[in-house]
């Protein structure tokens, strides 16, 4: 008979139309939670912001000229780049047709660990640029002096994302110069970029004749030739 009552108390509790609605809603319940879960799982993936942040560490522009010299010494070298629409850029004249210099670094400083300057440049102008170094000052009194300079070229949209085309930088030329006395001006290369943004090989030469600083600071009246340091 307790068998009987049970299947018979079963049916009334859970079976016919009662079974179907708690099996929906069971299900109905499964389907939220798992959509919920998608939901974090693609917040997380992707957060919101992830765009913008890959935008701030982008390069800013096309043609990037680096120098560094030792961390330890405190000299004060600049960096002067010359696009071919004929005007400097360097620490005493920061903006050009093309290119800006973004920081004039002086040396050791204690907020400063760092030596090092960079010159960007806004897309990749066709025709000559020369790359000149220049020991200003040299508290430390280390001489010689080695730095290193390098061009990379960034053919992508200056600013854009990371991943877009064309957006990594690759070097392109590479050179170590040593200063023997303040006020040495070195001219590390001069390079012709073609229409396509890419190096002219046969293009690259060094002379001690190309003067962008000079030294008062000033180019040397009729261009190039009447001497550097
Ligand atoms: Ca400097
Ligand atoms: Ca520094």
């Amino acid at each position: 008979m307790w068998y009987d009552r049970g299947d018979s108390e079963s049916d009334d509790a859970f079976g016919g139309n009662g079974v179907s609605t708690i099996f929906r809603d069971v299900l109905l319940n499964m389907a939220a939670a798992f959509c919920l879960l998608a939901l974090v799982f693609l917040m997380l993936a992707n957060p919101p912001g992830q765009e913008e942040e890959t935008r701030k560490i982008t390069p800013p522009g096309n043609i990037l000229v680096e120098l560094y010299w030792s961390d330890t010494v405190n000299a004060d070298v600049d960096l002067w780049v010359r696009g071919p629409e004929g005007n400097p850029v360097g620490f005493s004249n920061l903006v050009g047709t093309h290119y800006n210099l973004l920081r004039d670094d002086l040396g050791i400083r204690k907020d400063d660990p760092v030596n090092y300057e960079s010159t960007f440049s806004r897309g990749i102008p066709v025709g000559e640029h020369c790359v000149n170094t220049h020991l200003y000052g040299n508290v430390s009194g280390t001489l010689p002096l080695e730095v290193t300079l390098t061009v990379k070229i960034s053919k992508g949209k200056p600013g854009a994302d990371s991943g877009a085309k064309g957006s990594s930088s690759s070097p392109i030329l590479t050179s170590r110069v040593t200063f023997e006395k303040i006020g040495q001006e070195i001219n590390v290369f001069c390079f012709k970029l073609d229409e396509s943004g890419d190096l002219i090989t046969d293009s690259v030469y060094r002379s001690p004749s190309v003067i962008l600083f000079g030294p008062r600071g000033a180019l040397p009246s009729g261009g190039a030739g009447n001497g550097g340091p």
